[in-house]
């Protein structure tokens, strides 16, 4: 009851009175205010104004299923939500959870054990950041997976704003710092897929990092002085996710990469692939049609399909 009482505050940007909350919902004048209250206890900030009613000025800043899927206009990404105030990894309790529905989030304030590619480690401290991942039941070769990274790393790039650009395969930039990172896993046969998990981390409201990772990450907050609340940019995802996901399971990557192409930074920079433990040195001279990127060395050109490799610009960070 209390989640509808949002639901109507939440679509309504002018007071709306007790009386008509009561009508709509079919309890009485006492129950609403009673459940206004619980909501005011739970950090909704909500003026009541007499004969006019109650209006909502501003939810807190935590990440709670019902908020994130309330009104979400995607047919199954995070239509079903799965919780945790504390979890290892998001990734790993996804995996651990493969039963559930095609779409599920895995969401947490925190991880204690975030994971990054090749068991590098993922620093996700509590209720600064977005730490998700979607579990994806797609009829792929195990081969086109690597993929779905790039796919989910445009829709960041799309619901974070602020200049974030894609540094090829799975990192989100603003200016020339980390601010999101990709991590796709699955369980595969040699000739299916039976899931994936694409996980999401991204530096929201964090003030600071560690020494060791101060120099190559930074938050929204960083970058804009502005605290950013959490669930509109996970619904943001969602909702950009599922058309980009849907139209690469039909059609595969051709008629996204326009889009990712013009997102993407690594294009045009002088970049060091590292491939099979050697040191490649060489210009990113584009993305392919099916996401690979394509790289100029001295005495040839190679594609870098996804997942394969590592990139390092050789100008820093970027
Ligand atoms: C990634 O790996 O960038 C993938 C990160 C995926 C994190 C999400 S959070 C939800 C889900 N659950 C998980 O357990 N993981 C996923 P990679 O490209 O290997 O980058 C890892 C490197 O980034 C580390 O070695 C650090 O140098 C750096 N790093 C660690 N934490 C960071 C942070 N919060 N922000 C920016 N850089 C970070």
């Amino acid at each position: 009851m209390k989640q509808k009482i949002l639901d109507i505050l939440s679509n309504n940007n002018d007071y709306i009175s007790g009386e008509k909350i009561s009508e709509l919902l079919n309890i009485s004048r006492t129950a609403v205010w009673k459940h206004i209250k619980s909501l005011k206890n739970a950090g909704y900030e909500i003026v009541s104004v007499t004969n006019r009613g109650y209006k909502l000025v501003s939810s807190p800043d935590i990440l709670n299923a019902d908020l994130i899927k309330s009104g979400l206009k995607t047919d199954f990404i995070a239509q079903n939500v799965v919780y945790y105030d504390e979890t290892d990894s998001t990734n790993t309790q996804a995996k651990l959870h493969s039963d559930m529905p095609d779409g599920t989030l895995f969401i947490s304030e925190v991880q204690t054990v975030g994971k990054g590619r090749r068991g590098r480690s993922w620093s996700s401290p509590k209720g600064s950041g977005i730490w998700m991942s979607f579990l994806l039941k797609p009829s792929l070769l195990p081969s086109d997976v690597a993929q779905i990274t790039l796919i989910a790393g445009l829709a960041v790039c799309r619901a974070l704003g602020n200049n974030a650009k894609i540094k090829w395969p799975n990192d989100i930039v603003i200016g020339s710092k980390k601010v999101c990172g990709i991590l796709t896993e699955m369980s595969a046969e040699i000739n299916c897929v039976n899931y994936v998990v694409c996980g999401i981390g991204i530096n929201v409201n964090t003030v600071s990092f560690d020494e060791e990772l101060s120099e190559k990450a930074t938050s929204l907050f960083i970058e804009t002085g502005m605290h950013h609340k959490r669930v509109p940019i996970v619904r943001k995802i969602a909702e950009e996710f599922e058309p980009l996901y849907k139209e690469f399971l039909e059609s595969g990557m051709k008629n996204i990469i326009p889009a990712y192409r013009s997102e993407c930074i690594t294009i045009g920079r002088e970049v060091s692939v590292i491939y099979q433990n050697k040191t490649i040195n060489g210009k990113a001279i584009g993305i392919d049609n099916d996401g690979s990127l394509v790289v100029e060395t001295a005495d040839t050109t190679i594609i870098v399909s996804s997942g394969e490799v590592s990139v390092r610009g050789i100008y820093g960070y970027v």
